[in-house]
């Protein structure tokens, strides 16, 4: 079975994890309708019939039980429709963001659960669209099904915040969800650190939710530092009148900071400086589906060179993922899913509703995870016209309405145009020279950050350059300086990083990229092998020149 966790969210409230065989049968091209046996996650583009399939698969299992049942899907891609005995009971777009599907009074006994995903490409779909990573198709997260009472806690959100006297305080606030027909009341207590917190009772409306918020102190917390991160389980617990124990939620969590300050990006009030990578979720055997050794032997790798950060390039991770980067100090910036959309891709009727529900998801499921700096939205997106901008305001606000506690921003390749950059905290430019263009790397970053300062409201904010990068294929040797080959990737890289690394007005970089990745075969004229070939390691992490050249950067005394 999968790891769903990285630890028990649960003590009282049964689960159950689907992951296991399940049958699947494509229902377009020359095998629809045909069975096999796969693994569930998985992504269809693993077995050898389905490499390339473009269009719908279902996906079939059996369980048997009762009662108020919550489905649970980590992640389908990329749009899913959930039936149930046969009944659709859900649907969803977005392929890296979890939903939820619930279900009362289910009869006791055996049960069809049929999950039909599609990995189309048509106007319905505005943020999955032929690109340079591909979508792929299948249940590529865990399934988990949940028998809950008919309250039970929906969700938990935890901001912490460094008191006056140096105590930790945290702000929570608890959702809970009634199922049943008539108003509620409960009782919400939580644990964390030696604190017990009490929240009071709450009358929940019936088949609505309501909130239970409170602030506590934690006078033995330990600060949540990169190079000791410091977590602790917060587990929630719903009691009825007599004091009985009706349903628990478990969140991991730690004590630590994010503030900008002029230019400079604050972690516990220290300046951060990143060395950090853009990794897509991709592996050459798995897919989009890493399984939780593969996700933590590639997080090792990235410690390996000297990184301290992650971007969650182009859309938000599984949190398994996410769980270890809490658990290793890794730094994220997690970012809702777009890449390179033009004006009028944005303009499709679906874009602002498919975007807002992705932030949304986003939000809710990532809000707790200490690791995750900022936030990030529309990569590469059309920044640099009215209407773009006008996407870019909507996105940043709706983030600021659910989350002030961490900074936001966009990474932009509009230069010397972007006509948005008084909108983020942080401003990000992804730049290639040596790459794309021929200008010298540290002359060029010194004209773009002028332009900044002097003609942009950009000004005075913290400068991250969200990607540099070259392309190298995997034992490709030739020292003749031409383009694809693993030494002139490297030699590019080390000019890039140096530049970035000693300006002074950067608080960091991301390499474009980890690891190579699949890119959507639409794409494949400008890809060779149908890959973005920029990985450090290729798509089954085999190391090329460019992972010392990164490495000596990173982990060099000239760098700290
Ligand atoms: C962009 C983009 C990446 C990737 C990269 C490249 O900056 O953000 O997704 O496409 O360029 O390889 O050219």
């Amino acid at each position: 079975m999968t790891v769903i966790r990285a630890f028990e969210t649960h003590e009282i409230r049964h689960q159950k994890e689907l992951s296991g065989v399940w049958t699947f049968s494509p229902l377009d091209g020359p095998r629809a309708d045909e069975s096999f046996s796969v693994a569930v996650p998985s992504c269809w583009e693993s077995y050898p019939a389905f490499g390339d399939y473009r269009g719908k698969g279902r996906y079939t299992t059996q369980f048997s039980g009762g009662g108020n049942l919550r489905l649970v899907c980590k992640g389908v891609g990329h749009s899913a429709q959930v039936l149930l005995d046969g009944e659709t009971i859900c649907t969803h777009y977005g392929a890296y963001t979890p939903f939820d599907a619930l279900r009362t009074g289910v009869a006791d006994g055996a049960h069809t659960l049929e999950i039909i995903a599609d990995n189309g490409f048509s106007e319905d779909s505005a943020l999955h669209v032929a690109n340079d990573y591909h979508s792929y198709g299948g249940i590529t997260r865990p399934v988990v099904l949940e028998w809950v009472p008919d309250v039970f806690v929906q969700r938990l959100a935890f901001t912490p915040c460094l008191g006056v006297d140096g105590v930790w305080e945290a702000q929570m606030r608890v959702t809970v969800t009634n199922l049943s027909s008539r108003e509620q009341w409960v009782a919400v207590r939580a644990t964390l650190c030696g604190v017990d917190c009490d929240f009071g009772g709450v009358d929940v409306p019936a088949s609505g939710q309501a909130e239970a918020e409170g602030t506590f102190r934690f006078p033995q917390a330990q600060t949540y530092h990169l190079s000791q991160p410091t977590l602790y389980l917060l587990k929630v617990c719903l009691y009825d009148g007599e004091g009985r124990a009706l349903d628990d939620l478990i969140e991991r969590v730690g004590f630590r900071e994010v503030r900008v300050e002029g230019d400079k990006i604050l972690f516990n009030g220290e300046p951060i400086r990143i060395k950090g990578f853009n990794r897509h979720e991709d592996h050459g055997q798995f897919g989009s589906a890493l399984p939780f050794q593969a996700m933590d032997a590639d997080l090792n790798l990235l410690l390996d060179l000297g990184a301290n950060a992650v971007r969650t390039s182009h859309y938000p991770n599984d949190e398994l993922f996410l769980d270890l980067c809490d658990e290793k100090g890794i730094l994220v910036w997690e970012e809702s899913h777009a890449r390179g959309l033009s004006e009028k891709q944005m303009q499709n009727p679906n874009f602002d509703r498919q975007s807002a529900d992705c932030i949304r998801e986003m939000l809710l499921a990532h809000y707790n995870h200490p690791s995750i700096f900022i936030w990030g939205i529309l990569n590469e997106c059309a920044s640099d016209t009215q209407y773009g901008r006008s996407c870019y305001e909507r996105q940043l606000a709706q983030i600021r309405a659910t989350d002030r506690s961490r900074p936001v921003t966009f990474a932009s390749c509009k230069y010397p145009w972007d006509i948005s950059l008084d909108l983020p905290d942080v401003v990000s430019f992804n730049i290639y020279p040596g790459w794309y263009h021929d200008e010298p790397s540290a002359q060029y970053l010194q004209e773009m950050y002028e332009w900044l300062q002097d003609k942009t409201p950009g000004r005075g904010k913290p400068f991250i350059v969200s990607e540099i990068g070259a392309g190298g294929i995997y034992g490709y040797h030739v020292s003749n300086g031409l383009k694809w080959s693993e030494e002139k990737q490297a030699q590019i890289l080390d000019d890039q990083l140096r530049a970035v690394l000693s300006h002074p007005g950067t608080a960091g970089v991301f390499v474009w990229m980890f690891a190579d990745c699949r890119v959507s075969p639409e794409n494949f004229y400008a890809r060779p092998k149908t890959m973005n070939n920029k990985g450090v390691v290729d798509e089954y992490r085999r190391r090329k020149l460019a992972y010392d050249a990164v490495k000596a950067v990173f982990t060099s005394p000239d760098y700290r």
